[in-house]
């Protein structure tokens, strides 16, 4: 049985290791970044079963993503695509503050996703599907296939999670507007941070922006505030979560991290409190370490957050 299906485009990740400008990085570590994989991995290690459909290429990298999902206790449903390379995100640290990401996804497999490639079965039987607005960004096959997929899973009965994750590199913020204003109101949970909120509806303020937004159809309206926490604002109620105080190293992937708490904790039918309570803590693991997902917690981790002040567990 699949908890949570999600889809989207999974790229190799090669991270610089040095500060400064890109062409002095000399050494790259290798992994991969994909919003929803992240998502996928996050709620597999909050204790539940996670699907993640893509489309890889026929090359190491494709590889490289299939063996680390599986290892992450994914279900991996990946195309292999001996027609186009697994795509590429390059992570340069320009100075240690400020992480300057390029893609070079153009035309690669990912991108060529399409409806043909989901499972609706899996879709359809599983509790929760999430997408991303990256997606619709990539291709008109891969943005057919978001509008498919939402409308399997709503008829399934199944709850639809989106998140904006807005890439600027991919679409302008009109065009994104455009699409999400015609896709929320077939959502049941949305997240977004405030600019990306105001993508869609043009409100000051964060509790405004999510009654906005609300109003538009999803049941769920998530603010991400970053470091003022978190909103929620589920059934008329607005609850805020402050937010956990770590030392940020790679914020990459927060988003993505906030995301697998919410809905784990959806799935397992916690209460809004603790939900929104363990999103955010998943989303301040996620700024710990370098990597997109590698320290995502588990259950169990979810508690260090609340260690005495001399930070040692033992
Ligand atoms: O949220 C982080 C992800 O989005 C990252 O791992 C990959 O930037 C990425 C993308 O566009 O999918």
């Amino acid at each position: 049985m699949t908890d949570l299906v999600t889809f989207g485009e999974t790229m190799a990740l090669f991270a610089a290791r040095r500060t400064g400008p890109l062409r002095f990085a000399r050494d790259f570590d290798l992994g991969l970044g994909g919003a929803e994989s992240n998502v996928a991995i996050g709620v597999a290690r909050l204790g539940h079963a996670a699907a993640w459909i893509g489309r890889v290429g026929a090359d190491e990298f494709g590889d490289l993503i299939h063996s680390t999902l599986a290892g992450e206790g994914v279900d991996v449903r990946a195309i292999r695509d001996p027609g186009a390379p697994t795509g590429l995100m390059i992570k340069g640290r320009r100075t240690a503050d400020l992480i300057d990401v390029r893609y070079y996804r153009k035309d690669s497999a990912g991108s060529r996703l399409s409806a043909a490639d989901l499972d609706p079965e899996l879709i359809a039987s599983a509790r929760v599907l999430h997408v991303s607005a990256i997606t619709p960004a990539l291709s008109g096959s891969a943005r057919e296939a978001v509008r498919h997929a939402i409308a399997a899973a709503r008829s399934a009965g199944v709850l639809v999670s989106l998140d904006v994750n807005y890439r600027r590199a991919l679409w302008t913020p009109e065009e994104a507007g455009a699409w999400l204003r015609e896709t929320v109101g077939d959502v049941d949970v949305l997240f977004a941070t405030e600019a990306e909120g105001r993508l869609v509806a043009a409100v000051e303020g964060a509790e405004e922006l999510a009654k906005a937004l609300a109003a538009l159809g999803p049941r769920h309206v998530l603010v991400k505030l970053g470091a003022e926490g978190a909103l929620e604002l589920s059934g008329g109620t607005v609850r805020r979560a402050e937010p956990y105080r770590v030392t940020e190293v790679d914020s990459v992937g927060a988003g993505d991290a906030f995301a697998a708490g919410w809905l784990a904790d959806w799935l397992d039918g916690a209460d809004p409190e603790r939900r929104l309570s363990t999103a955010c803590a998943a989303g301040a693991f996620a700024v710990t370490s370098q990597g997109d997902w590698e320290s995502l917690p588990r259950r169990a981790d979810l508690s260090l957050l609340r260690q005495p002040a001399d930070g040692v567990s033992r």
